[in-house]
């Protein structure tokens, strides 16, 4: 079974005080306006509108959580970066953001797109600040892929792994297309490595030291 297959909703929230008490653990989605976003997880979950794609970028300014069949959660965060939004509204959104990405606990890994013609913006950039010094997963999809020709697309995603390996082996990158659904299989294996409890990989665990294996929920 794919790792998102049968995504079902579980709720949306505008304030971080609504935020429910974590159930399971989140695999959140971020990206510019417009990036690709909804369109990236509408071909990751396999279903044609669970994230509504949007003809008028900005719009969703809520936070929307879907859990997964593992129990997992996916959270699409609201696209950040368009222009035409107010000020107060942009602050106010970027701070729903921000609250979530520094304090969530449950918070296991970062999925960042951005349009390959377009990475790395300064906001992109922030989002990653936000995140990356928790040591946690960021695995970032350079989206629109189809719209760059193999060797262009290629270029890019060297650049933008140039650009971050200094923030370490935790930071992945690929290219990704929903048009031509390319990189789906890529995607669904970093993300769902992410799940993989620590020392389990390879059904090894003689070889884990001692305490190496989190504790149970609630343990
Ligand atoms: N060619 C192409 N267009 C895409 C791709 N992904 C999204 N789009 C288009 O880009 C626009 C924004 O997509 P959307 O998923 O709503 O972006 P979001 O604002 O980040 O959620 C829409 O017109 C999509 O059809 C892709 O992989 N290739
Ligand atoms: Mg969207």
């Amino acid at each position: 079974m794919p790792l998102f297959r049968n995504a079902q909703f579980e709720i949306s929230i505008a304030k971080p005080s609504g935020l429910p008490p974590p159930s399971g653990p989140e695999i959140a989605f971020a990206g510019r306006s417009n990036a690709g976003k909804s369109s990236a997880i509408n071909t990751l979950v396999g279903h044609v509108r669970l994230a509504f794609v949007s003809k008028t970028p900005g719009r969703t300014q809520l936070i929307n959580f879907f859990r997964l069949n593992s129990g997992a959660l996916l959270v699409d965060l609201p696209g950040y970066g368009y222009a035409a939004v107010p000020e107060k509204i942009r602050r106010q959104w970027q701070g729903l953001i921000e609250s979530y990405l520094k304090h969530r606990e449950s918070l296991i890994g970062l999925v960042l797109i951005m349009d390959s013609r377009r990475p790395l913006t300064a906001l992109d950039r922030q989002m990653i600040d936000w995140f990356a010094h928790s040591g946690r997963p960021i695995h970032v999809l350079l989206t629109k892929s189809d719209k760059l020709s193999r060797g262009a697309a290629a270029a890019v995603l060297q650049e933008v792994r140039r650009a971050l390996q200094p923030l370490g082996p935790q930071v992945t990158v690929q290219l990704f297309s929903s048009l031509k659904k390319s990189g789906v299989e890529e995607a669904e294996a970093v993300i769902g490595g992410w799940l993989v409890p620590a020392g389990t990989v390879g059904g090894d665990l003689a070889d884990t030291p001692a305490g190496a294996v989190d504790a149970p929920p609630g343990a």
